[in-house]
């Protein structure tokens, strides 16, 4: 069986489908062509079905509707993947934009790279018979790509690529948020940031289709500018980090502009809080979930330790660590007994605040590490508090019990521990980093 899948999705193609699977038979006969089409008016699909009949190679899966050029590529890839045990897949489009002449090109470079990609503007790369509105659209839709979303390729946009499928595995594509064009961009994205990734650009020539019409509209263009900036923004705080992007991926209804505010603040200070901890066991006082946007674990979850447990008043399922149902004045655990501690904004709720920094002193080991995080009562925080509270007011289960500026926490804190190190997380926000004495 041949370990090359060929996917094309397709919607209203009847002039050109038969043609091109033809074309492609005729450059290898061996591959395995996935036509995924979306219940295509013009009946599409009709014509694939009687090629079928006469050539083995060829796979049909048919949509009920139109669903979206990046969800066509996803059920292709788990087609090859399920159905085929394909290695490679390619994907080009059905209207001979993507000339086949191309894919033995593409196969090849697969034998050394995880992703090849036709690219029409990287050198020797040509656009051809494009009306110059198009190309324009075209090459600024690329701009934004490369160089907000920041991946290192010149052709972030092509559809004419080759992919191993390990490759797509490492970034759960079927996760991938984008569904329609900008999926192309968001899937290199992802896949830039798997470690030692090798991505090659081959030159092709782009050929505007001569049939049917293009499939591109206004909402998809639109689509595709709130996938670079959501990318963008992603870029901005996770950096490198691809576990980080699937945590937040998962979490987060990437619609609400809500969630980006509160990734970005409460994924800000998890950043901030795991540079200060030591190596070692961990207790996350209060680990549930710090808004109703993320998941319960958060931070354990964010951290990604072996050995870390989390307690909390509510009972609370945390798929990948030991929970414990526990009060913070009375723990269950024996003295000295962590590395590092952590206690997010749960301080403030805490009427026994001074009995709740002994208890946790109690399970410390002597070089252990305490990491407080709550609020500065500041003008700026009383602003902000006011504003929150008015507006999203129904998402604090718990009110405020303490009122510290940070002057009050640091006296209070200090009765108990050395503080080492201080951060104004967004001005409103304290981490304080802390040892025993
Ligand atoms: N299955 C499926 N295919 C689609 C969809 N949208 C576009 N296509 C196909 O994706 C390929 C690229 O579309 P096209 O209209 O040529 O985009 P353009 O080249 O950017 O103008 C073509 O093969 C289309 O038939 C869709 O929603 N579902
Ligand atoms: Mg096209």
């Amino acid at each position: 069986m041949n370990k090359t899948s060929v996917i094309i999705p397709t919607y209203n193609e009847k002039e050109n489908i038969k043609k091109l699977i033809e074309k492609i038979i005729e450059s290898n006969k061996d591959l395995n062509i996935i036509i995924v089409d979306d219940n295509s008016p013009d009946g599409t699909a009709d014509i694939v079905e009687e090629l079928k009949n006469i050539y083995k190679t060829i796979h049909l899966i048919k949509r009920p509707k139109k669903m979206g050029l990046g969800t066509a590529y996803i059920a292709g890839f788990r087609y090859a993947k399920q159905n085929l045990n394909s290695e490679y897949v390619i994907t080009m489009d059905s209207d001979f934009s993507h000339d086949p002449k191309t894919i033995p090109d593409i196969i090849s470079n697969l034998q050394n790279y995880d992703l090849v990609i036709g690219s029409r503007y990287t050198e020797g790369g040509k656009v051809i018979d494009s009306p110059l509105i198009r190309r324009f659209i075209s090459k600024a839709a690329n701009f934004f790509a490369t160089f907000f979303v920041g991946v290192k390729v010149k052709d972030a946009t092509s559809g004419f690529r080759g992919y191993r499928i390990e490759a797509l595995e490492k970034i759960n594509y079927d996760k991938i948020f984008s569904n329609g064009y900008s999926f192309l961009t968001e899937i290199i994205y992802k896949i830039s940031k798997i470690k030692d990734i090798k991505i090659k650009e081959i030159p092709i020539t782009f050929l505007d289709r001569k049939y049917g019409k293009s499939k591109i509209s206004k909402k998809e263009i639109i689509k595709a500018m709130y996938t670079v900036i959501r990318l963008t923004i992603f870029r901005i705080i996770i950096k490198k980090d691809l576990h980080y992007y699937n945590l937040v991926e998962n979490e987060f209804s990437l619609f609400n502009p809500i969630n980006y505010l509160s990734f970005i603040f409460h994924t800000g200070r998890y950043i901030k809080i795991s540079k200060m901890l030591k190596d070692g066991n961990i207790l996350d006082i209060g680990c549930g979930r710090p808004s109703k946007f993320m998941s319960d674990g958060a931070f354990l979850n964010f951290i990604n330790r072996k050995e870390s447990v989390g307690i909390d008043l509510n009972e609370i399922n945390l798929s990948k660590h030991d929970f414990i149902k526990a009060n913070i004045l009375n723990m269950p655990f024996a003295n000295k007994h962590f590395d590092n501690v952590v206690a997010m904004e749960i301080l403030e709720h805490i009427e026994e605040v001074d009995k709740a920094l002994l208890e946790i002193k109690r399970i410390m080991k002597d070089d252990g590490v305490l990491v407080i995080s709550t609020p500065d009562n500041s003008v700026l925080w009383k602003i902000i508090w006011f504003i929150w509270s008015n507006t999203f007011g129904r998402m604090w289960q718990h009110k405020h019990l303490i009122e510290y500026n940070k002057k009050e926490w640091l006296d209070k804190i200090s009765k108990y521990f050395k503080v080492e190190e201080t951060n104004n997380h967004f001005s409103f926000d304290l981490i304080i980093k802390c040892k025993k004495i």
